[in-house]
């Protein structure tokens, strides 16, 4: 072999290992390669719904105690999961349906859809259910709904995702549509936090194109993904672009804080809302684990589920969600500690852990600070787990 082609080659697979170790290594080290699982948290009082499968997201009304609930079927979310470029529209569930738990009596309401015409379905994912502020016995229930597209392959064109505004009534068995909202700014929804006048909301989109070689990459840290802003009356808008892995958002009620997720490298920007819904970058908390959606309980804290190995979540239990998948939970506080002095202005706490033969493939966890419980569900989860803390 001539010197030039053995010196090339031999550039080229110096290059490679080099990219291997510098770029590619720790991303799949974040994504939990050669991770051992710890559990935590999981040997306690904890109890399974299974008849509350696949409930993407769960959110807690805090005085009742009830939990609301975004579900689907295992089966469905193999075939169509926008999110992660399952687009095989013909495998979708058009009967999604949001559940109400009540966890004293175990009772599972499932709300029907009173006044929603379009015959495209429910799909259901990112969800924020939000007391009215002029009846607190009133609910807004935001959903995002990643319908099938009118016109063209899905696998090719994507989903045509909206997001539907509902209202319903606390213990009714009923939700009444009140609008579909849909905007050029509305292009891969993944999670929204909705206000008290059942007109505005923020939401994520958790990738820059809905299809697309580009999309695929994203995961190498390409800052594609936004924040976006709806009002019903004037429309959507970007907020703020050019951020990577963007995935559950949430707020804190009464308070101008927002919070999301980064689903591969872990850690939750803080972002401040202003007066005209635009928003200024206020923190960034690091975590070990990528983590998924994130939810504020009463006292302020913040919960987030996370992905021990979250390329078996990824790659494996969202193929054949019955092969477990392990989960965990961080909770993050202010940090009050002597520490605070010196930066550390959260702190991070592993809660719960679990191998996933309790609790599989978690994307999605709430806490109920005044009755102690903690809620755990899942994309294509085998059930709704609850833990006493
Ligand atoms: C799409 O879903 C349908 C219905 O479940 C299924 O029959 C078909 O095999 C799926 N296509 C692919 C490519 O997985
Ligand atoms: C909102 O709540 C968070 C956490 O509880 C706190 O850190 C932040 O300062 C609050 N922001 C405002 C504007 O009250
Ligand atoms: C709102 C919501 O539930 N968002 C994410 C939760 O976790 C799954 C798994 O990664 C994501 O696909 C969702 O987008």
């Amino acid at each position: 072999m001539p010197p030039t082609i053995v010196v090339a080659l031999t550039s080229f697979f110096a290059l490679l290992g080099a990219v291997y170790v510098g770029w590619w290594q720790p991303i799949f080290t974040k994504l939990g390669d050669g991770r051992e699982v710890r559990p935590v948290g999981n040997t306690g009082d904890c109890t399974t719904e299974p008849a509350l499968k696949a409930c993407e997201k769960i959110v807690l009304h805090q005085p009742s105690g009830s939990l609301y609930l975004a579900c689907s079927t295992p089966e469905s979310r193999t075939h169509w999961t926008p999110a992660v470029g399952r687009l095989n529209s013909t495998g979708m569930s058009t009967t999604d349906y949001v559940a109400v738990y009540d966890p004293d009596t175990s009772k599972i309401t499932r709300l029907n859809v009173v006044g929603f015409t379009s015959e495209r379905g429910l799909s259901l994912h990112g969800m924020d259910v939000v007391p009215s502020s002029s009846d607190p016995k009133k609910l807004f229930v935001y959903l995002v709904n990643h319908r099938a597209p009118l016109t063209g392959v899905s696998e090719k064109v994507g989903a045509d995702s909206s997001v539907e505004i509902f209202s319903t009534v606390l213990g009714s068995s009923t939700m009444t549509h009140v609008k579909t909202v849909e905007d050029p700014a509305i292009i891969t929804p993944n999670d929204v936090v909705g206000y008290p006048d059942g007109k505005r909301f923020y939401f994520t989109n958790d990738h820059g194109a809905k299809t697309g070689i580009l999309r695929d990459v994203e995961i190498l840290g390409l800052k594609r993904t936004s924040v976006g802003y709806c009002d019903t009356d004037s429309g959507c808008t970007i907020v703020r672009s050019s951020m990577h892995a963007n995935n559950g958002i949430a707020g804190a009620r009464n308070n101008d804080t927002l919070y999301v997720a980064n689903s591969i490298a872990g850690g939750i920007t803080v972002l401040e809302t202003q007066a005209d819904h635009s928003v200024v970058l206020a923190d960034f908390i690091p975590t070990e684990y990528p983590i998924d959606n994130v939810s504020v309980d009463e006292a302020g804290h913040v919960w987030a589920a996370a992905f021990p190995k979250a390329l078996t979540t990824a790659l494996v239990h969202f193929s054949f969600p019955s092969s477990p998948a392990p989960s965990a939970a961080y909770r993050v506080s202010l940090n009050t500690g002597t520490n605070a002095f010196y930066g550390e202005k959260y702190k991070v706490d592993r809660v719960f852990e679990d191998d996933g033969s309790l609790a599989s493939g978690i994307t999605s966890v709430v806490h109920d600070s005044q009755r102690h419980r903690l809620f755990l569900s899942g994309l294509a989860s085998p059930s709704l787990v609850i833990c006493k803390l």
